[in-house]
């Protein structure tokens, strides 16, 4: 059976998915394609995520885009304390899944795009602030989750954790502060000082100095 491919520079949300890949010890082949050099805009890629957009995955004939989606269906494929155990823990990585893409991750793009990724001219202090002040709901929430329990399913770090750790990563560089929800930050830190996050890290850093 051939190899599990990930498409995807490490400097964009493929970073998700090599870490997954590398908590699970997979072997795998790591296409870092950009969309900055118009690689995900060709029939071929198209053909693989015709959104255009990283990370996709092909695993023997089947084909899988959407970050976190990807690491929910990995996680299942190889079962292993990543996995969810019960339906209901299922459920519950689902939940924190989709909370993260739906809550948090648009606060956390805006915040970025208007502290680092636009060119300086076109970046809108009150537009951050504003992303900033919205984030403070939603950080709460997971603060609130985390105090009583280590990881988001309980005593086991699981794909749950990695979805949600994946989404709000980039968030120091936007300065986004999380004094004020000190189990996050706890968590947070624990979960990126994994030696298979470290790695997909570095990579993104090579990969974002060499653009
Ligand atoms: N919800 C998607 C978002 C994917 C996404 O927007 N990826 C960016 C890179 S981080 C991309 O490919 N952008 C290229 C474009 O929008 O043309 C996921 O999590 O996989």
């Amino acid at each position: 059976m051939s190899k599990l491919t990930i498409y995807g520079t490490a400097a964009s949300r493929a970073f998700r998915t090599l870490w997954m890949a590398n908590e699970l010890g997979l072997d795998y082949d790591h296409q870092p394609i950009d969309f900055r050099t118009g690689e995900t805009s060709t029939e071929e890629y198209l053909r693989i995520n015709p959104n255009g957009r990283l990370p996709a995955i092909r695993d023997g004939d089947f084909v899988l885009w959407e970050s976190l989606a990807i690491n929910l269906y990995l996680a299942r494929k190889h079962p292993g304390p990543l996995t969810p155990q019960t339906v209901e823990d299922e459920g519950r990585a689902a939940q924190w899944s989709l909370w993260a893409l739906g809550e948090v991750e648009p606060h956390v793009i805006m915040v970025l795009m208007n502290t680092l990724f636009l060119p300086e001219p076109k970046r809108n202090a009150a537009a951050a602030e504003s992303a900033i002040a919205t984030l403070d709901k939603p950080l709460a929430v997971l603060d609130g989750a985390l105090k009583d329990s280590t990881w988001l399913l309980g005593t086991d770090f699981t794909v749950a954790d990695i979805n949600v750790a994946g989404v709000l990563s980039p968030a120091p560089r936007g300065n986004i502060d999380f004094s004020a929800y000190p189990a996050v930050k706890t968590w947070l830190d624990s979960c990126l000082a994994r030696p298979a996050a470290v790695a997909a890290r570095t990579l993104a850093r090579e990969a974002m100095a060499a653009r």
